[in-house]
């Protein structure tokens, strides 16, 4: 590429991050810095999921975003707006509304995108967040940017289906389920096109990737390579959490979780192809899909006039 077009291409890049650090300066999740300070509420208000992750039982929150062992109880989208009248009554510092599961939030899109709409009439100065697998991504990413979500999590734990097809038992699609590494690469051809298609849209991405030492733990060099390459703002590399009592088959099968010194040198080896320290996350702590507070500090807030 000649110089001059080279240096364009730079100036543009540069702009993209100055703007996205303006618009995450209050996301607690995207910007360390804001995570003392605001909080964010998570709806469960999607049950369901289109895909079968090892590392996760159903009777527990999305495992993608939560640890397993605690459970939401699933509110329809307007039991959502009353939460989340309620919770900012009582909590001025809220800043994000989040949909992280139960399930995966567009394997319930009438149910996502409806309490999204309700919470951007009500208060638009709320920002928008989802958690997914990614799977329905390039078919919702135009609506939900539309309705002004503008920050998007996309779990993506492998760019080689050979190594994803140990970590999803199944992958459905349209009433159909895939298998192996015929459904891994499904998966992942979504997850990339998705991803692509939310940062087109100035969608503000960030992918959380679960180190499996056993299976990606020398993997996820790659994982960080590429979606720097497609625009990602940042990459969330989070612990296994496995024990034989969460049922997963991770679980029965007894796969090992990282340890501390595994987890920070994945986290270091990220931060130097993401290019900055702002840009791979350290203080996700693994909140459950009804969490409200502070991130490692929530509430326990009485719903029970507002739909359990
Ligand atoms: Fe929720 Fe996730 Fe949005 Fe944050 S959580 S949907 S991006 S508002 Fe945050 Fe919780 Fe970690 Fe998720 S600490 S599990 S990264
Ligand atoms: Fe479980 Fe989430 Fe994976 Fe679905 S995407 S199987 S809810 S961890």
């Amino acid at each position: 590429m000649p110089n001059g077009q080279c240096e364009q291409r730079h100036a543009k890049e540069q702009q993209r991050m100055a703007d996205i650090k303006k618009r995450i300066a209050n996301h607690p999740c995207f910007c360390a810095k804001a995570h003392g300070k605001y909080a964010r509420i998570h709806l469960p208000v999607a049950p369901a999921c289109n895909v079968q992750c090892n590392y996760c039982n159903r009777k527990y929150d999305c495992s993608n975003e939560s640890r397993p062992g605690v459970t939401s109880r699933v509110i329809t989208p307007q039991q959502a707006l009353e939460r989340v009248k309620l919770v900012q009554e009582k909590l001025p510092t809220l800043s994000v509304v989040g949909i992280a599961g139960p399930g995966d939030g567009l394997a319930n899109p009438d149910a996502t995108l409806r309490t999204f709409e309700l919470i951007r009439e009500h208060d638009p100065n709320l920002k928008l967040c989802l958690s997914t697998n990614g799977l329905m991504l390039p078919r919702y990413a135009a609506d939900l940017v539309r309705l002004g979500v503008e920050h998007l999590t996309v779990t993506m734990n492998a760019i080689d289906p050979a190594i994803s097809a140990s970590i999803y038992k199944w992958v459905a699609l349209d009433g159909k389920r895939y298998y192996g590494e015929e459904g891994a690469s499904l998966l992942l051809e979504r997850q990339l096109e998705g991803i692509g298609r939310t940062v087109e849209l100035e969608g503000i991405v960030k992918v959380n990737t679960v180190l499996i030492p056993e299976i990606n733990g020398t993997h996820i060099l790659e994982v960080s390579k590429k979606i720097r390459e497609l625009g990602v703002f940042i990459h969330n590399i989070v612990p296994l959490i496995c024990k034989p009592e969460h049922g997963t088959y991770f679980g029965e099968i007894g796969l090992r979780e990282p340890d501390t010194a595994e987890l920070d040198q994945a986290r270091e080896a990220g931060t130097a192809v993401m290019g900055s320290f702002s840009r791979v996350m350290k203080h996700c702590k693994q909140c459950r899909a009804d969490a409200v507070g502070l991130l490692g500090q929530d509430l326990e807030l009485n719903f029970q006039e507002v739909g359990q």
